[in-house]
């Protein structure tokens, strides 16, 4: 039985744009300023911090294993989720300014599959402000028929609850949807909802363990600027609707 391609579905920090290195970890750096904290997550270390996904939890994260000893005024959930909402802003106020960009093929692969009418969804672990302003500045809220953030589940990636959450929204089988992902908990995640997917890595995951990907490039490439094939039986320089649609099919 054939499985016809029916959805996508697009994680976003990694994936739909490399939001982390320049964005995120900056806005978080901008908040413990302003908080008056002398806390800097450098380039690298927040490389380390990734593999808690949430913002909040990578909070909670980084002072219970570095930080043990500093006490918040107040309880410690008010004062993260304080700290969170003034990196929030200077992550938007980032994002307005045209520091980040779409990562190459992103709009293009979108705009292909709302022609084929294939469904499209977003299943992210960052909050719902965020995904917001990345789509309403470079693409369209309205192409998506569901956008999946943050707080939305209790248990975030790797947990598969975003994943399985958007299957049941779009109301197609789990084997007529792919997944575009950047991480290993984004992938340990889809895999774990039942979806197959594709990684496109960037340089705070190209050494992770994708084994379970069903292809694994470099981006999604353009017609002018192939993409790199890192694990897979790939040889196009890009992706488009007709490949995915054979990748779905085991192609
Ligand atoms: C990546 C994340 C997010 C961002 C920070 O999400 O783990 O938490 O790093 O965003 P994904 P918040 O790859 O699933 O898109 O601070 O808003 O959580
Ligand atoms: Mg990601």
């Amino acid at each position: 039985m054939t499985n016809r391609l029916q959805g996508l579905i697009f994680d976003v920090d990694g994936t739909l744009a490399n939001t982390e290195r320049d964005g995120h970890r900056v806005a978080f750096n901008r908040a413990f300023e302003e908080a008056g904290l002398d806390w800097h997550w450098s380039v690298e270390f927040y490389g380390e911090l990734l593999t808690i996904s949430g913002g909040k939890e990578r909070l909670k994260y980084f002072l219970r294993q570095y930080s043990p000893e500093f006490k918040p005024e107040g309880n410690l959930a008010d004062f993260i989720a304080h700290l969170h909402q003034l990196k929030t802003k200077h992550y938007l106020n980032l994002l307005r300014s045209g520091t980040i960009q779409l990562r190459p093929g992103t709009k293009r692969l979108i705009k292909e599959a709302r022609q084929a009418g294939i469904n499209l969804a977003i299943a992210t672990t960052s909050s719902l402000p965020n995904v917001i302003a990345l789509l309403e500045k470079y693409l369209d809220l309205d192409w998506f028929e569901v956008i999946a953030a943050g707080d939305i589940v209790a248990a975030k990636k790797p947990a598969p609850d975003i994943y399985r959450y958007v299957i049941q929204k779009l109301k197609l089988p789990a084997n007529n949807i792919l997944v575009l992902e950047d991480s290993d908990n984004g992938l340990e995640a889809a895999i774990a909802a039942g979806l197959k997917t594709i990684v496109t890595v960037n340089n705070y995951t190209a050494d992770q363990n994708f084994s379970q990907a069903a292809l694994v490039v470099s981006d999604l490439g353009e017609p002018e600027q192939p993409c790199r094939i890192i694990q897979g039986d790939f040889s196009a320089g890009y992706l488009n609707i007709a490949n995915l649609s054979s990748i779905i099919n085991g192609g």
